[in-house]
């Protein structure tokens, strides 16, 4: 017979991965905040967690809540992932701990100070062409276009094949879910661009200096094998550019339909950096991440046992009334640190400095230049099993 707890679990029968639920997440989230500390999703067989304080305490205890059986639906001890793990993202300490350092030193403060220049530059000069132009699409010739010309530059890739970078993160991001239609449509041409990434992380072909070759300097320093050095920059590429063209896409969206935010900034341009932090607790760019339990353990009175998947709802926690006043207000003076976007703990997101610079470069050309930001048409969604954002964003940019 089953103990109380097992009795008593709360349950739901959504499935966090349908059209539906992609298209409006939000009363989901809710129902499952509301629904306990823990709920068994019975579609999957897995725990989710969707309240802040749960999804906080999961991702700071990466003893029992480990990424080694990767961050996605599929566990790795039971069946093959797709690609070589991760060995920074699906690791545990102490391999995740030596990855770590060398990412960290490289996106270090002093790092992203160099990569300021030539971002603002970037952003200053795109930003020009797209006031001239009036209107246009916020995705594919703004949200994507920046990230796509700053971000592999920085890592030091050939401008040659860089259409393959995001469909490649398409197959990352939906690779974390199950199984379904956007797992198989992502995966429709995988070998190929597979391949070409591969083909980009190698010594041999980084320019000189960049983040790429920063990493295979570790090698010569005895931090990293050659092999691991590839690997960690197949982390670049992989984590580098959709999180930020979702990031960058959500904040235009945010702005341009909250006309009364976007005249606060424009007349107090240091709150810009804030106001990218409520972006990424309004509407976040990454939806959810997995655990896998290391052992039994007790979640506000549940017994969750070992070897169990768990969906963290980052988005839903960063709209949590428990931890949050107005939950769903858009609101750009709003502390919105705490949000739980760039995750926590010894895997909160390494590259969050320079999502910030990408993000801060553009927000702040916007704002010297463009008196209203306007949809311009009706947006259409881009879903994912993951990432959620813009497929097309019709904006007007009209100047001061
Ligand atoms: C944070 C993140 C997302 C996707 C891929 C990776 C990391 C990676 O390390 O490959």
């Amino acid at each position: 017979m089953s103990n109380q707890a097992t009795l008593s679990r709360p349950v739901s029968k959504v499935d966090p991965f349908s059209h539906a639920f992609l298209h409006d997440p939000y009363p989901y989230h809710e129902a499952l905040r509301e629904a306990g500390p823990v709920v068994w999703l019975e579609q999957y067989g897995i725990w989710t967690m969707a309240r802040h304080e749960q999804v906080r305490d999961a991702l700071t205890d990466f003893q029992t809540y480990c990424s080694s059986a990767g961050v996605g639906l599929s566990d790795f001890r039971k069946e093959p992932p797709w690609r070589p793990p991760s060995i920074i993202l699906e690791a545990d300490p102490p391999l995740h701990t030596r990855t770590r350092a060398v990412l960290t030193r490289i996106l270090s403060p002093a790092a992203i100070r160099v990569l300021r220049v030539t971002f603002d530059r970037e952003a200053e000069r795109l930003i020009d062409r797209l006031v001239e132009k009036r209107e246009f699409d916020g995705v594919a010739e703004l949200a994507e276009a920046y990230p796509l010309k700053v971000f592999p530059d920085a890592v030091g890739i050939s401008e040659e094949g860089r259409e393959n970078l995001l469909p490649y993160g398409s197959m990352v991001f939906n690779s974390f879910g199950p199984r379904n239609e956007l797992f198989n449509q992502a995966m429709e041409n995988a070998g190929p661009v597979r391949d070409w990434i591969m083909s980009k992380c190698s010594r041999a072909v980084l320019a000189p200096g960049g983040l790429g070759m920063q990493i295979f300097d570790a090698v010569d320093a005895g931090e990293l094998s050659e092999a691991e050095a590839g690997m960690l920059v197949r982390s670049f590429l992989s984590a580098g550019i959709d999180t930020t063209v979702y990031g960058l896409g959500n904040a235009l969206y945010c702005l341009a339909s909250h006309p009364e935010q976007w005249k606060i900034l424009r007349e107090n341009p240091n709150l810009i950096r804030g106001a990218f932090e409520e972006v990424l607790r309004y509407e976040a760019p990454v939806q959810t991440f997995f655990r896998t339990t290391t052992r039994p353990i007790d979640v506000g009175g549940v017994r969750l046992g070992e070897g169990e998947k768990v969906l963290l709802f980052l988005a839903a926690a960063n709209r949590d009334p428990r931890r949050w006043e107005r939950p769903d207000t858009f609101d750009v003076r709003r502390r919105a640190a705490g949000h739980m976007t760039f995750g926590t703990g010894i895997h909160g997101c390494v590259g969050q400095a320079v999502a910030r610079l990408e993000t801060e470069a553009i927000l702040t050309a916007l704002a010297s230049r463009v008196a209203s930001l306007e949809l311009a048409g009706e947006p259409k969604r881009r879903l994912n099993n993951t990432l959620r954002g813009f497929d097309i964003l019709p904006l007007r940019l009209v100047t001061a």
